[in-house]
């Protein structure tokens, strides 16, 4: 297993839309595992592979406790939603900057599992918002494009300069 670099805001490739997977193969399960590795180890509780640079429709996630409930996502769809919810969001592309964001309270999903059969599956709350964000990512849209242009241009600025910072240091 190995540990995959996260993509920062306001890099490019964050703006890539994912395509689909054709058939889930060895090379899809090993990519979950590294991303759920990474996920893990940043301490998030999803993870799309366009924010790790892979261009594929796969999304992990786990709003479990204990962290021992991976919920794996090949090529989601959202095929229904119902009534609004806002929930203060994170995301790992764009560390340390939280904002409220409204979206769908209830929605039906539909994906591949890591077996490549198909499933539709319910949610609420914060799998519902989780879902919603991850599949976001992998159309080209981060969470900070639901905010105001004065709101996002600082939090681009803040990490450019933060990003900055750290390839000189
Ligand atoms: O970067 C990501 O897409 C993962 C992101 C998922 C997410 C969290 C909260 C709302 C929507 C989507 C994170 O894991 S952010 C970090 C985090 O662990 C967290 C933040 C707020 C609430 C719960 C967890
Ligand atoms: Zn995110």
């Amino acid at each position: 297993m190995a540990l995959l670099d996260i993509l920062v805001y306001p890099h490019p490739r964050l703006r890539d839309i994912a395509s689909k997977v054709d058939t889930v193969t060895d090379e899809e399960h090993e990519l979950v595992k590294n991303m759920a590795e990474t996920m893990y180890a940043a301490s998030g509780i999803g993870l799309a592979a366009i924010q790790v640079g892979v261009g594929k429709r796969v999304i992990v996630i786990d709003i479990s406790d204990n962290s021992d409930d991976l919920l794996v996502l090949i090529n989601p769809e959202i095929i229904g939603g119902m009534g609004n919810q806002v929930y203060e969001e994170g995301c790992l592309s764009v560390p340390e900057v939280y904002a409220k964001v409204t979206r769908a309270e209830e929605i039906t999903f539909r994906y591949l599992n890591l077996e490549g059969k198909s499933v539709t599956q319910n949610a609420d709350g914060l799998l519902a918002v989780c879902v919603q964000h991850e599949i976001d990512h992998l159309d080209g849209k981060v969470f900070v494009d639901y905010l105001s242009r004065m709101k996002r241009d600082r939090i681009r600025k803040k990490l450019l300069k933060i990003n900055k910072q750290e390839s000189v240091a």
